[in-house]
């Protein structure tokens, strides 16, 4: 297997829709795509009606129990891997939902799904784990495979 160059940042795809849950991001034509440093909506054309899908790998620095959150206005979804850790889907204001995994050390595929649909919009994207208090997955941990 070629081994890739992992550089710090996430692959994002940006869509445009109206949508009362998230929709299949992968059967759906992207508007733009590109890489990011974290979860932010800055390549949105729009304030309503779109979504967001990025995907990259999450660096862990131990063998633990890792709870991760996403606090969002309207859905997301959190995938460590195929498994969904997070399920916050939905139209709803800012709401937290949590889920936990046991994770080796190292690298992890990290897929982290949003829209929006109007009004309010914003996502939070928190982890916790050994010798790591709850904060925002900070830019440092996330690659993406070049
Ligand atoms: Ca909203």
């Amino acid at each position: 297997m070629a081994v890739r160059e992992r550089r710090k940042g996430l692959r994002y795809g940006y869509y445009e829709g109206s949508w009362d849950q998230l929709p299949a991001f992968g059967a759906l034509a992207s508007v733009k795509e590109g890489v990011i440093s974290d979860f932010d909506f800055s390549p949105r054309n729009q304030s309503e009606y779109f979504g967001f899908r990025y995907d990259g790998f999450i660096r862990l620095p131990e063998t633990g129990i890792y709870s991760f959150f996403t606090d969002s206005d309207d859905g997301s979804q959190l995938f460590i891997g195929d498994k969904l850790v997070v399920d916050n889907d939905g139209l709803h204001g800012m709401t937290e939902e949590t889920g936990v995994i046991a994770l080796r050390a190292g690298f992890h595929p990290l897929r982290v799904t949003f829209f929006e649909k109007t009004g309010g919009d914003e996502l939070q994207v928190y982890y916790q784990g050994p010798n790591i208090k709850k904060q925002t997955i900070p830019p440092q941990v996330l690659f993406f495979n070049k």
